[in-house]
């Protein structure tokens, strides 16, 4: 799809790009001259060594082609989408600098970017291993992306106390700010060491993964204090479930969507093989929820109707230590980005900690979240529909709140954060 698409794409850009980069000069000058440049260059491709980790079909079809059309499409979009962080700091030299499979694998990073002109981000690592061979590249995305200057290293903390804005009790109380019976959750993304990103994974990979979970999730189960049971949606799989009793869990904010529909993990090879290697575990209380094969490996989550902030960030707490202690549950951790997601913006915490409340003002009762969106932006909260990103606004005005930050932030002080923005959020609401 990409380099058709590219091909189509480009062809008139390239001519354009070659005329430009002729006239700056610069080394990739080569890289799109018509017909005749492209055989040549897929004849080279040709004779390129795959390397393994990098071998699903759908990337296969991408390096078996030529990268110069790419590499035109980066050139222009960089005047066209100066929003998109893959692109804005694509530098060419950098590319010229690196080996063969170097240059590949850069691209297969900003794929996503390079098709979706409209992203943000457009950045996914494939590798745990991209945040550092690409750190040139990648840490300049991080550190425009997460606002953090170059060199601050990420911190783990989960330690409440001392907490700025922390009440005196501790307690992260919903009913203070006026609030009853909140559905609370709190996610991390974690990301098993021992696999390639799921851009990278192959079928195979991703089943092979599930089943390496399957044998921790088993020591859940017979745990009392977890219990409950692990759902597959790989056809044949020993806990494979219904169509039907997949939707119900989606509905019940329990499973995650069919992400063949997200267009930015769909290009980055991130919703490949779908549903293979995809699944939950979900405890016996329904409270505590492990996702398997989506945008990370895991996405580790507690959920709960309540009104403490406290018990769900606890528990996520608790789980995690456990989890962490299982069978082949070792996690990709960075010493300066701290734990490894495959899109950049949720590297460090992994964390997204959210409260689904009304807010009919600020919404025009759910049909408006314009205001909504600008109101959260200054107090640092990102807002999102009831069903999740890229979902609408619920009845009466209910949206999904959370803090935007992820990286160089403690996690102790995000779950702070969200209990602040909801208190500051709610008076202006009150005001509206
Ligand atoms: P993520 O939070 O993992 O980045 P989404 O924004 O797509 O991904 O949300 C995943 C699911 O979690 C969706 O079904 C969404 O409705 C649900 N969800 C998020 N926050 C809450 C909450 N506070 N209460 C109930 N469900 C929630
Ligand atoms: C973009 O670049 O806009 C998309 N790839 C999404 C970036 C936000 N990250 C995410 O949802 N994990």
């Amino acid at each position: 799809m990409f380099i058709r698409s590219a091909i189509r794409a480009a062809r008139p850009l390239t001519r354009l790009a070659s005329q430009k980069v002729a006239r700056n000069g610069a080394r990739f000058a080569l890289a799109a001259t018509g017909a005749a440049g492209l055989t040549m260059a897929a004849t080279a491709a040709t004779g390129c060594e795959e390397p393994v980790a990098y071998k699903s079909e759908v990337l296969k079809k991408f390096l078996a082609d030529d990268a110069a059309e790419a590499l035109a499409r980066v050139y222009i979009m960089k005047k066209l989408f100066p929003d998109n962080l893959a692109i804005k700091h694509f530098d060419f030299d950098y590319y010229n600098s690196l080996d063969a499979e170097g240059k590949k694998g850069l691209l297969m990073v900003a794929r996503s970017g390079i098709e979706n002109g409209d992203s943000g981000m457009g950045a996914y690592a494939m590798q745990p291993s991209d945040y550092d061979r690409f750190k040139t590249y990648l840490d300049a995305v991080i550190r425009d992306y997460h606002g953090v200057p170059a060199g601050q290293p990420h911190v783990t903390d989960w330690n409440l106390s001392g907490v700025a804005g922390l009440p005196a009790d501790g307690k992260l109380d919903l009913t203070k700010l006026g609030l009853e019976n909140i559905s609370m959750r709190v996610r991390v993304g974690r990301n098993l060491s021992a696999f390639p990103l799921p851009g990278a994974m192959d079928k195979a990979d991703r089943i092979k993964m599930e089943n390496t979970m399957l044998k921790a999730f088993n020591v859940l189960v017979k745990d009392p204090k977890y219990g409950g049971e692990y759902c597959s949606l790989t056809p044949g799989h020993s806990n494979e479930i219904s169509g039907q009793r997949y939707n119900e869990l989606v509905k019940a904010h329990i499973m995650f969507k069919d992400m063949a529909a997200d267009k930015y993990l769909a290009t980055a090879g991130i919703a490949s093989d779908w549903p293979y290697g995809r699944g939950c575990y979900v405890s016996a209380d329904k409270g505590f929820i492990v996702w398997v094969g989506e945008e990370d490996h895991l996405r580790i989550m507690c959920m709960k109707k309540g009104k403490y902030l406290n018990d769900v960030f606890d528990r996520l707490r608790g789980a995690l230590d456990t989890m962490e202690s299982l069978p082949n549950c070792k996690f990709a951790h960075s010493e300066e980005y701290g734990y490894v997601t495959s899109c950049p913006t949720n590297l460090g915490t992994g964390m997204r900690a959210s409260v689904h409340v009304a807010i009919p003002k600020l919404t025009k009762n759910g049909a408006d979240v314009s205001e909504a969106k600008a109101v959260c932006k200054q107090l640092g909260l990102s807002v999102r529909g009831v069903g999740g990103e890229h979902t609408a606004a619920g009845v009466g005005g209910i949206v999904d709140i959370s803090p935007s930050a992820r990286f160089c932030i403690k996690e102790a002080e995000i779950i702070t954060a969200l209990y602040k923005g909801i208190e500051k959020l709610m008076a202006k609401e009150k005001s509206a």
